[in-house]
């Protein structure tokens, strides 16, 4: 039919292949394949069941995103599945891998489903910032309930074979050849005689089922946990239109929604991550055939809150692992912190006793440092110091196995000199987790000037087994990450020197879509922490790198955030919310003086540029210096490290889409009126004139 999609016949079964690789997404020439095949089939006298199966890895895993905002190339794919449905013999889609998206909407355009025991289905184009568009929201709710579909739909997390037989998505379970499946249930449909049964021909309004509730309930749900998004409650609404409106017009309705998300800025900076997170992987300069190591067996050297969080990480991806700390004491107590944050997910009913029992049964305390001779991997997740740090890496260069790679934790000191302390710098890379690293998605994979390709290649297999998105980055104070939140951070402590409060500096950064804001964020990671850096900076900065003071003073009435109850923030014992501090205003005051400063009103948008730019400008740096290797690269860490809105793409295409001109004019503002801090990036002045923007940057 088309080199993407063949059709077979065999006896009265016509066969048809979709063959697209990576995922067969939908593209123009598989829609028309597809469309073609059907209508050979349809046209075939001798043909009395059709079955459709796809090659590789998966089923089709929806439509091609790398179409999206380009103009469209007939056959649309609702007009493919309304084909596919209307066709007279009976069709079975064979379902393995996942059935995404317009993958899982062709699934539900033939009559039936089958689904191999190991796949998923799903609609996950809300994570792209869209809804189905190809009937998803009018066929799913029609097989599996408006419950059902509201959850599937909304959240856009897939589901299991299993459940999806539960809920009427497939018709079947197999396990085995896909091919022989599929033409065993076709012939089985043959010989009872059963023909078509079209999904859009059954009705989603059950009787006793009050679907309006179940949509004011979902309304309720996003407002809640999806504030600021734009596609979740058109995906509501189309949902809707299947049991108020008759199929032909529900679709109609579903693809006036999809267009109004598929224009919407939010689908183009969601699109952009989905990418970005993808292109992060890919190494400039490595060979994507470069060989890995081993990291069967695995140690961290430090019990406390990081060392213990990365040790699950390991145990989690079913990786055996020592914990290394220096008496039995401290040793205990990281087993109890590793078993005692496994028990807290248990109770949370996140994790069954069993799983917990099977990952605790694969960590292992220990205080000798002879017990890591055979280890394939160490990270090190000690003290801030590089003192510590030497003793640790010149017992490790002592002890390890030739060619096991020695991980440092480190984030913000020079991974070169740390690597320096061995005989064998190319095995030492940087694996900054971030906390609580068990949880947290990224990873910052530090490239130092030695650290061989073999070593960075296995640091970026290690990310994968743990189901962490990894992004290599250059030796800096800070890495990539931290290196730009100290900017955010100081600006947000400047605005409450100008005249902000805590709850309007966090207020107006969630209201822009951080997950939150500054101030709570400190407060979290301990205000002795800024302190102490802050006491180094000022022997080390040039004097017109002024820095707040209000900081030292919370610091020197005992307030460190959460772990003394108070700090920016008040802090109920047991509850993490954060409270509006009653005895903050008069070291507002105090800080506001001493800088010489009248405490002035400042609007969210202010506080919104004064913080977000400051992250831009600093990015670009980054960026110009080649610690980071792509613009995107930045986004991917700021998404997936520091809560930053996945529907504003993050910092620097945020930037693109304000225009980087006007980005730059107000950080000439603030140059001027601020001081050194704010004294714009070269790159940006350059892109900026020259009209570019940062995706643009290859170097030149
Ligand atoms: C939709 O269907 C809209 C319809 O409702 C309506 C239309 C009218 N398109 O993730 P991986 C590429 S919206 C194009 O590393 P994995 C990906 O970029 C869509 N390319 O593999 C990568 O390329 P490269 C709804 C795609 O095994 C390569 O495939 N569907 C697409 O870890 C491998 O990807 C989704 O949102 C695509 N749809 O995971 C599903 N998908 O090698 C999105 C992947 O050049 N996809 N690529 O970097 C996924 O969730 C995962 O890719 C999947 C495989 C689970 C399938």
């Amino acid at each position: 039919m088309s080199e993407v999609v063949s059709l077979e016949r065999r006896g009265p079964i016509a066969v048809i292949t979709v063959n697209n690789p990576p995922v067969n997404a939908l593209g123009q020439a598989v829609r028309e394949g597809l469309q073609k095949s059907f209508a050979a089939a349809e046209a075939d006298a001798a043909v009395q069941a059709v079955v459709l199966v796809c090659e590789g890895n998966t089923f089709i895993a929806g439509a091609d995103i790398k179409e999206f905002g380009k103009p469209p190339m007939a056959p649309s794919l609702p007009e493919v599945i309304e084909g596919l449905e209307a066709c007279s013999k009976p069709s079975v889609a064979v379902i393995h891998g996942t059935a995404l998206g317009g993958g899982l909407e062709v699934a539900l355009g033939c009559h039936y489903r089958i689904a191999r025991k190991d796949s998923q289905v799903g609609l996950p184009e809300v994570k792209l910032g869209l809804l189905p568009g190809a009937g998803g929201t009018q066929r799913l709710p029609r097989v599996a309930g408006v419950a059902k579909a509201l959850d599937m739909i909304v959240s856009g997390a897939p589901i299991k074979a299993a459940e999806a037989l539960q809920f009427n998505i497939v018709d079947e379970l197999f396990e085995g050849d896909l091919r022989e499946a599929g033409i065993a249930y076709a012939q089985k449909l043959i010989a009872e005689g059963r023909g078509a049964r079209r999904t859009g021909e059954q009705s989603a309004a059950l009787e006793g089922v009050d679907n309006a509730a179940l949509v004011a309930a979902k309304h309720a749900e996003v407002a809640k946990r999806m504030r600021g998004l734009f596609s979740p409650l058109r995906c509501i609404a189309a949902v809707e239109a299947s049991f108020s409106l008759p199929l032909s017009e529900g679709l109609k309705r579903e693809r006036e929604l999809f267009t109004e998300c598929l224009s919407s800025p939010q689908r183009a900076a969601l699109v952009y991550s989905f990418f970005s997170e993808r292109q992060a992987a890919k190494v400039e300069g490595l060979d994507p055939k470069t060989p890995t190591r081993a990291f069967d067996k695995v140690a961290v050297i430090g019990g406390g809150t990081m060392g213990v969080g990365i040790a699950l990480s390991f145990a989690n991806a079913g990786i055996p692992v020592r914990i290394l700390e220096i008496s039995s004491e401290a040793r205990d107590k990281a087993m109890e912190r590793a078993s005692g944050t496994y028990a807290a997910s248990v109770k949370r009913g996140s994790l069954t006793q069993d799983a917990m029992d099977k990952r605790m049964a694969l960590v292992t305390g220990v205080t000798d440092y002879a017990d890591l001779a055979d280890v394939d991997l160490v990270i090190e997740a000690v003290f801030e110091d590089m003192g510590v740090k030497q003793k640790v890496f010149e017992q490790l260069d002592a002890v390890c196995k030739p060619g096991a790679i020695l991980a440092s934790n480190t984030s913000s000191l020079d991974l070169n000199v740390i690597a320096g302390f061995t005989k064998r710098p190319q095995d030492v890379v940087g694996l900054h987790f971030f906390s609580p690293a068990n949880v947290m998605r990224l990873l910052e994979v530090v490239r130092a000037e030695k650290t061989s390709d073999e070593v960075l290649a296995t640091a970026l297999a290690i990310g994968k087994k743990l189901k962490k998105v990894s992004v290599v980055v250059g030796v800096c104070d800070g890495f990539v990450g931290n290196r730009m939140v100290f900017q955010y951070g100081r600006e947000s402590e400047f605005l409450l020197e100008e005249g902000a409060t805590p709850e309007q500096v966090d207020g107006a950064l969630k209201d822009f879509g951080m997950a939150m804001g500054p101030t709570a964020m400190r407060d979290l990671s301990g205000l002795d922490i800024g302190w102490s850096i802050r006491k180094r900076q000022r022997q080390e900065l040039p004097a017109e790198y002024k820095l707040p003071v209000l900081l030292d003073k919370l610091c020197e009435a005992g307030w460190l955030g959460q772990k003394t109850g108070k700090g920016f923030f008040v802090y109920e014992a047991g509850n993490r919310n954060p409270q509006p501090n009653p005895d903050l205003q008069p070291l507002l005051e105090a800080a506001s003086r001493e800088q010489g400063i009248e405490r002035r009103q400042l609007s969210a948008e202010y506080i919104i540029e004064r913080t977000i730019y400051a992250l831009i400008n600093e990015g670009a740096k980054i960026l110009e210096e080649g610690i980071a290797q792509r613009a995107s690269d930045i986004d991917v860490i700021y998404l997936n490290g520091y809560g930053f809105p996945a529907y504003r793409g993050g910092p620097m295409f945020y930037a693109e889409q304000i225009g980087l001109d006007k980005v730059l004019a107000r950080i000439q503002e603030f140059h001027a009126e601020h001081g050194a801090w704010w004294k714009p990036a070269p790159l940006l002045v350059k892109l900026a004139s020259e009209g570019r923007t940062f995706s643009d940057w290859n170097g030149q």
